[in-house]
């Protein structure tokens, strides 16, 4: 049977585990605190890092989006993880990459600035992190180092007390226009979870469905995106709150207003960080002509930032760090784009464009990443 390394309020499992669900895979849970973890996949993966899975016949494969990809092409689960149409397919791609990468930011906001609400819960989730054989006495130092890292990386995405009421605001909006699809479709795209549902799973189930903070605030103000995210965890289908929409994929040429204005919304909440990054990591790399291929052109072949960019957010400014992760996920949809034919092409644009994300479509780094041995690298 196959292992997913994880623990519950890990992001990143969330989309891993909600595929496996979704897809009717069997499957059983471990933790990155388990001795097999540490002894077995941590060496073959060469940094603490989840999801990890370790398929029936031994494979070990790290990274949310590759496990997806790994288990389409050799597991025989129940739906296909991407839409037949090209236009449609460029679309979960781009909801994979805000799915991950576009909503942290409420993710960990809500997580780390509410300890009167969420502390205890956290510091009992947290345990499931602790290395087998740690005693008891020692596990509040555990969740110090471990909460206090975490914390870091909440502002290295931007989470601060200048940002904490926008960020707030820009996740109501969101809920506001997630809800507002869902009354129509079960989700996405339509009759089936794809790649961009499962990818939302990552911070709408691991901190904003289940931690208390974020938990109430979202059966208050968004109870169909609570039941997606319910939805998204089981293998049975749950039409209950659809016994009368249509059974089918969203029309690629007359895309609900609804699936278009979340995308409006990325065009306005994430896009400009994308750029940023863009623009920062192609002056990075232009600083580094003989930077060799198959390396990350740090000291530490596992680190995943390579800076701080700046740039307006909404009206404010933010600092934020810099992953080459994300650029691999871009480079999905660009792949797509660029592989369609010339009417698919044409389409994409249409649609993108009157999203106002038409420079998602052609903006890059001038180098690509690539994932070599469970890292990111520039080919
Ligand atoms: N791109 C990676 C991101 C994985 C990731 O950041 N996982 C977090 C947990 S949600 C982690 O392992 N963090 C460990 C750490 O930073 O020490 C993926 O999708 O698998």
């Amino acid at each position: 049977m196959m292992t997913l390394f994880g623990i519950p309020c890990s992001l990143y499992t969330a989309k891993a585990r909600s595929y496996l669900r979704k897809q009717g895979l069997a499957f059983e849970e471990r933790s990155v605190g388990s001795s097999t973890f540490q002894e077995q996949v941590q060496p073959v993966v060469q940094r603490m890092i989840m999801p990890v899975i370790k398929s029936a016949d031994g494979q070990i494969v790290q990274d949310g989006a590759d496990i997806l990809r790994f288990c389409d092409a050799h597991c025989s689960g129940k739906y296909p993880l991407l839409p037949e149409s090209s236009i449609l397919r460029a679309i979960s791609y781009l909801f994979e990459l805000f799915g991950g990468e576009g909503l942290l930011r409420p993710a960990m906001h809500y997580r780390w600035n509410f300890d009167d609400i969420n502390l205890d819960f956290l510091r009992s989730e947290f345990q499931c992190l602790a290395p087998s054989g740690v005693k008891e006495s020692d596990w509040p130092s555990l969740f110090e180092f471990a909460s206090g890292r975490m914390r870091k990386a909440a502002k290295s995405f931007g989470v601060n007390e200048e940002s904490m009421a926008t960020i707030e605001a820009s996740y109501d909006q969101f809920l506001e226009l997630f809800e507002a699809h869902l009354r129509d479709h079960p989700y996405l795209l339509g009759q089936q979870p794809t790649l961009g549902d499962y990818a939302l799973m990552g911070p709408l189930y691991a901190h904003l469905y289940r931690d208390p903070k974020p938990g109430l605030l979202l059966r208050q103000k968004a109870p169909l995106v609570a039941r997606w995210v319910e939805r998204m965890n089981t293998a049975e289908e749950a039409w209950t709150d659809y016994e009368n929409a249509s059974r089918s994929w969203v029309s690629d040429s007359d895309l609900p207003e609804t699936l278009m204005a979340l995308m409006r919304f990325i065009a306005e909440d994430f896009q400009p960080e994308m750029l940023a990054h863009i623009d920062y990591a192609n002056q990075w790399l232009s600083d580094r002509p003989d930077l060799a291929a198959g390396t990350n052109g740090l000291d530490d072949p596992t680190q995943r930032y390579i800076g701080m960019a700046e740039f307006p957010w909404r009206g404010i400014s933010l600092r934020t760090s810099v992953l080459p992760y994300r650029f691999y996920l871009l480079q999905f949809l660009q792949d797509e784009y660029e592989q369609s034919t010339a009417g698919d092409k044409r389409a994409i644009e249409d649609h993108f464009a009157s999203c106002g994300l038409l420079p998602l479509l052609t903006s890059k780094t001038t180098r690509r990443v690539a994932r070599l041995n469970h890292l990111e690298v520039w080919e």
